[in-house]
């Protein structure tokens, strides 16, 4: 039996507004989900499982047609979905009483529930559950266990967090399923061969960052439950977010800092989004203005973390009995931890500030 698990996909949201790609992005979700199907078409894949959130919020009878159009092309493969806590089955939205294609099921109980479907001759057990509200805090899966039918187990799970269904991955992966397709958490993460957190589909903001895709398995149904399954992590994303840290000093100027940032970007991807951070240090009075660097598309946030480049000692002793020596005399003789230190600058550039030039 081969199957595929995506989840996470948030179809409908909108990753960094404001931001000149952010409208793209809103499609490229879809886009990729209907590369994914069309895969699962092309490997003749027998069971699709969308394990929760395929929506960023309740979709709209709009977004139910677009995506049931292309559910219903892939015939060949039976999908499994649930909702997760973005989705979740709100009373009235447009999951409830939908007209899904013959090839989809979903798991719309609360509690879970379970689903006997085929895979050519074997029996194939689907286990799972869908969010009636934005959060649920019982443990619902912790002291689950299969059938003992003859045939194959699968548990479709959402959560894994204090207020999303927390989890006991250890019993949960050790309870006998065949495999366990999660989703929820962001990151795509394989526990073994038998329990595996598919990742979003997309990485939908920027601490999403790494690959990301989905799950694609294959299990044999002759051997004793998670010994015949054999699973591999498929990267899918059209664009990954990636963090690159830049560095100031006092003698840069805007423009080299720009075209470093440029070479950067040439060299890891062009596709990629990119959160920069800017370390290093300034001159006093010449701040680097890291919003310049958001002129770059590929930039979805620039951080500044420079320190001014002043000699403390040298300020406190030439400013002791004034407002700036007993201002610095606050910080002095032991360590600071980041927020102290950045105080202590914003400070010092404030009351410089009021005192003028000198
Ligand atoms: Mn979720």
């Amino acid at each position: 039996m081969k199957f595929m698990h995506i989840s996470d996909v948030h179809l409908g949201a909108r990753p960094d507004p404001g931001r000149p790609y952010s409208a793209q992005r809103k499609e490229e979700l879809w886009e990729t989900l209907r590369r994914v199907l069309c895969r699962a078409k092309e490997s003749r894949i027998d069971f699709l499982f969308i394990t929760g959130d395929l929506f960023h919020r309740q979709p709209i009878p709009k977004e139910l047609g677009r995506l049931c159009g292309w559910l219903e092309e892939i015939g060949g493969t039976k999908v499994m979905i649930t909702a997760g806590n973005h989705d979740y089955l709100k009373r009235g939205c447009g999951y409830w009483g939908m007209a899904w294609p013959d090839n989809v099921c979903f798991l719309d109980s609360a509690q879970v529930m379970r689903r006997r479907l085929q895979a050519g001759k074997t029996d194939v057990y689907i286990y799972g559950n869908s969010y009636h509200a934005r959060e649920n805090t019982d443990r619902i899966y912790d002291n689950l266990v299969p059938g003992t039918e003859p045939g194959i187990h699968i548990l479709l799970g959402h959560g894994g967090d204090e207020r999303h269904i927390p989890m006991d991955y250890r019993r949960i992966e050790e309870a006998g399923f065949h495999y366990v397709a999660l989703g929820h958490i962001h990151r795509p993460h394989i526990f073994s061969s038998r329990m595996a957190y598919a990742g979003a589909l997309e990485p939908i903001d920027r601490l999403d960052t790494g690959p990301h895709g989905y799950i694609e398995g294959e299990i044999d149904d002759g051997v004793p439950a998670g010994e015949g399954t054999k699973i591999r992590f498929v990267e899918a994303a059209s664009r990954r977010y990636v963090p690159a840290e830049l560095m100031w000093t006092p003698q840069k100027r805007m423009g080299q800092l720009q075209q470093e940032l440029a070479k950067k970007i040439e060299e890891s991807g062009k596709e990629h989004l990119y959160t920069i951070c800017l370390k290093g240090r300034y001159q006093p009075g010449r701040r680097p203005d890291v919003r310049r660097l958001l002129e770059f598309d590929q930039v979805c946030a620039a951080e500044d973390k420079t320190q001014a480049d002043y000699d403390m000692e040298k300020l406190y002793s030439q400013n002791q009995g004034q407002l700036l020596g007993e201002y610095l005399e606050a910080f002095r003789g032991r360590e600071l931890d980041e927020e102290e230190e950045l105080a202590r600058e914003y400070g010092v550039e404030a009351l410089l500030e009021t005192r003028g030039p000198s």
